[in-house]
């Protein structure tokens, strides 16, 4: 007997392999995702780890009697024939008459809520958080998480095509890599240290080791305001690359990249885009703006008047989105050339006007994906740079052990993954792209 679902030989088999069975006996194994009784037969559907599967019992398909202990949630393996329906929806239009079915487990209690229609519509944001591990059964919130693996996963893929090496740096850290006030303080045996907000310090070390390197991993951030794009922990996907020509080399790049994940997403993923209705961008070349022209813009064009001088707002950053789609048809646009003042302490200011950086930010459909940019590789400069920061730089030794000891032109990037796929799916708020969500409200579950 074929065990599908599951496991063949090993092997993740999907239901579009189903054809391949048609009129054998085949076993599966899942959760009963939903029954349906109609007159003289049940519709029971099985949710495996990416699929449900109907399936249908009948007294006159074998000599098994329905079990009356059996309802949603239980743990089964069912076994049956696997015959050609035009009613059943999905699996290439195949369905299960049930053979037999064996119980697994059954729940000790009924769900809280109900999680066997396609959505989860009526539930509130908070109580699909505080259900987690029951609420992304659901199908189109585990196709949330789905699709987040495909973005991680073509990140991974498209830079290891690419001679970058994965690392996976220290997250308790003797300082905060990012500056500001959004480091979380640990105390560690009676010595202060802090919760690594990105792996900025190691990934530049790393270039002096590997060249080029990459790491997906969780950061953290004590964000003090509860708002609809911030998390205190968030996965990173960073790369670092060395032996750069000019910091576009960064920005190139991360557009190769893009255009890799939305490549797989269609390909590798297309059943969770259809499920989600998730928009992936079609990705040509991404536009660029310098971010004093962009401010000069939103002055004129948009005649919006900027509190920060520095920086943008969350307005200004959906007017410049609403701006690369109308001029560039593009959902993405480039911003470089932030102020000096506002970039981190590595950041390289532009050789042409030192006020500003050879630094940019992504934004994606009006929101901020990603910084980068070239970092300092000079080791005096660097020095100069932290004492300007009110840094200590003996307290950076370690990290400027790169610097003092040869590093080579470098620069990177840091892509925050929750921020894309709340994007993607065109999500309001970034923790219903977040599988467990931290923020200044909560740590569970
Ligand atoms: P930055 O601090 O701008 O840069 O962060 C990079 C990207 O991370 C995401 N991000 C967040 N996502 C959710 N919640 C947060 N609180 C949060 N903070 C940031 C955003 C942002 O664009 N070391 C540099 C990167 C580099 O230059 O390599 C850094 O961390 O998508």
């Amino acid at each position: 007997m074929d065990k599908i679902n599951g496991i063949i030989e090993n092997k993740y088999t999907a239901f579009s392999d189903f054809k391949n069975f048609d009129g054998q006996e085949v076993t599966i194994c899942g959760y009963i995702h939903r029954i349906r009784e109609m007159t003289g037969f049940s519709f029971v559907i099985i949710r495996t780890s990416r699929d449900t599967i109907q399936c249908v019992y009948a007294p006159e398909f074998s000599d098994y009697r329905w079990d009356e202990k059996l309802c949603e949630e239980a743990c089964v393996e069912v076994t049956g024939k696997v015959v050609s329906s035009k009613d059943a929806k999905g699996n290439d239009r195949y369905e299960i008459q049930i053979h037999n079915v064996n119980i697994l487990s059954l729940p000790a209690e009924m769900l809280p809520i109900v999680i066997n229609k396609k959505g989860l519509d009526g539930v509130q944001l908070n109580t699909i958080l505080d259900l987690r591990p029951i609420s992304m059964r659901n199908p189109k919130e585990r196709a949330i998480f789905k699709l987040q693996e495909g973005i991680a996963r073509g990140f991974r893929e498209y830079l290891s095509k690419n001679g970058f090496t994965e690392i996976r740096s220290p997250k308790i850290n003797f300082a905060g890599a990012e500056g500001g006030t959004n480091v979380f303080k640990l105390d560690y045996f009676g010595k202060q240290v802090y919760l690594a907000q990105s792996p900025q310090l190691y990934k530049q070390a790393l270039v002096g080791v590997y060249e080029r390197v990459f790491e997906i991993a969780p950061v953290f951030r004590a964000e003090h305001h509860d708002t609809s794009r911030h998390l205190n922990e968030y996965i990173s996907m960073d790369f670092e690359m060395g032996f750069i020509n000019s910091f576009t080399d960064i920005m190139n790049m991360e557009t190769g990249a893009l255009k890799y994940i939305m490549n797989l997403l269609k390909t590798e993923y297309a059943e969770e885009v259809a499920l989600l209705h998730a928009d992936i961008p079609e990705i040509t070349e991404i536009p660029c703006i310098k971010f004093m022209d962009a401010k000069e813009l939103l002055m004129t064009k948009f005649k919006y008047k900027p509190s920060d001088m520095k920086d943008f707002d969350p307005e200004e950053e959906q007017l410049l989105g609403k701006y690369a789609k109308k001029e560039f048809n593009s959902d993405f646009i480039f911003v470089t050339h932030y102020p000096s003042k506002k970039r981190p302490f590595y950041t390289m200011d532009d050789p042409n006007d030192p006020e500003y950086t050879l630094s940019f930010d992504l934004l994606f459909r009006g929101l901020e994906i990603t910084s980068g940019g070239q970092r300092i590789h000079d080791y005096n400069m660097q020095v100069e740079k932290m004492v300007k920061c009110g840094m200590n730089p003996e307290e950076f030794a370690t990290y400027l052990m790169l610097h003092k000891y040869g590093a080579p032109p470098h620069g990177g990037l840091g892509l925050g993954l929750e921020r894309l796929t709340m994007h993607l799916l065109g999500a309001k708020n970034v923790r219903e792209a977040t599988m467990f969500p931290r923020d200044i409200n909560r740590v569970t579950p």
